[in-house]
């Protein structure tokens, strides 16, 4: 018996280069090891301001990018959280046994509600509740995350002691597995990659919109000249190197930057082009399943119907635990 892994991505906007390293790349391996249960969390996004208008087609690209990415749904469980209504089920049994102390704590809550002061809503701040659900009512045993997540996977498992303290051993602690690409940084080199902030490169840009961003990203800040030698140490640029390129290309850039033998520029042209051929065959994948909707629409429905099987019988146990069935 294989252990059960699961992980979520949000609806919330164009999926970029962060996800990809900290997230989905990370994701594809895995399902050769584990039964991996894979979701686009849509009613955690409806916690920021969104458009319900297009949030179908929002939703729907994000599931076309999984599995350009290389998620394979004969390998993995792949659907949309809100086509399983146990999530929220559970996340309303969890939320009266999560201290409202431990909430407050949570970083994500607080960097949110500064970013999102005109729409701070119970949903931001119960967020890790539901997110324990999404993960126990299938008993995984395994998340893969980026290291902004670890501190709600701790929480997943104080969820999960909490329950089974008053109602009965029922869920296992689960563990966090952090990609190598814990934290990748915007192209300002200081926050975060994130998709709400315009500091990302999206999987689907085109060679030249990604080089027009590439080209002005921030490197070693004490660089300021060609002439300069440059510290690929604290080089965002040279970071993702470390990512998409092989390592002879990241031997000569980092050699090379600390004599001033190449600038900025050249070493980014060698980035792009590496990240360039990574992403190529995924937005050709990509375009072909756009095309191709009643696919993926089937992927999706076949995906939620075996979770139903997990997560409507955990709901089962759960609601005799609960002493509401008897
Ligand atoms: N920059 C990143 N570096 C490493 N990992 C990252 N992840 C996201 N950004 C980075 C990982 O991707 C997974 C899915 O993330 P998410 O969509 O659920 O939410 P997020 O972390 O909030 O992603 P964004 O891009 O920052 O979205 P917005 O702007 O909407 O908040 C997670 O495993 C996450 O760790």
């Amino acid at each position: 018996m294989k252990e059960t892994l699961f992980s979520g991505i949000q609806p919330t906007g164009e999926l970029h280069i962060g996800n990809y390293l900290g997230a989905i790349r990370n994701w594809v391996a895995l399902q050769e090891t584990y039964d991996c249960v894979y979701s686009v969390v849509d009613y955690h996004a409806i916690t920021i301001e969104y458009d319900a208008a297009t949030f179908p087609a929002r939703i729907m690209n994000a599931v076309i990018m999984l599995l350009a990415c290389g998620i394979d749904p004969r390998k993995a469980r792949l659907f949309v959280q809100s086509h399983v209504p146990e999530h929220t089920e559970l996340a309303w049994v969890f939320s009266s046994v999560t201290p409202m102390g431990e909430l407050g704590r949570m970083t994500q809550f607080k960097e949110k509600s500064e970013q999102h002061r005109q729409n701070v809503n119970a949903g931001l701040f119960t967020y890790p509740v539901l997110q324990a659900a999404d993960i126990l009512v299938y008993k995984a045993t395994r998340v893969p995350v980026g290291e902004d997540q670890v501190q709600h996977i701790e929480l997943t498992r104080e969820v999960a002691r909490a329950f089974n303290a008053r109602y009965g051993a029922m869920f296992p602690e689960c563990q966090a597995i952090v990609s190598k690409a814990r934290r990748i940084l915007g192209l300002d080199g200081k926050a975060k990659m994130s998709k709400s902030l315009n500091n990302y490169l999206g999987l689907m840009e085109s060679p030249e919109a990604m080089w027009e961003k590439l080209r002005v990203a921030v490197t070693d800040p004490a660089r300021k000249r060609r002439s300069d030698p440059g510290n690929p140490d604290v080089c965002n640029v040279f970071t993702l190197h470390t990512f998409f390129s092989p390592p002879g290309e990241q031997e000569y850039c980092a050699k090379e930057c600390r004599c001033a033998g190449i600038g900025c520029i050249d070493c980014k042209k060698i980035l792009w082009k590496n990240i360039c051929a990574e992403l190529a065959p995924i937005q050709e994948r990509a375009r072909t399943l756009q095309a191709d909707r009643k696919s993926v629409e089937d992927i999706i429905a076949d995906g939620a119907r075996r979770c139903a099987i997990t997560a409507q019988q955990t709901m089962c146990e759960v609601r005799h635990a609960l002493g509401v069935r008897w």
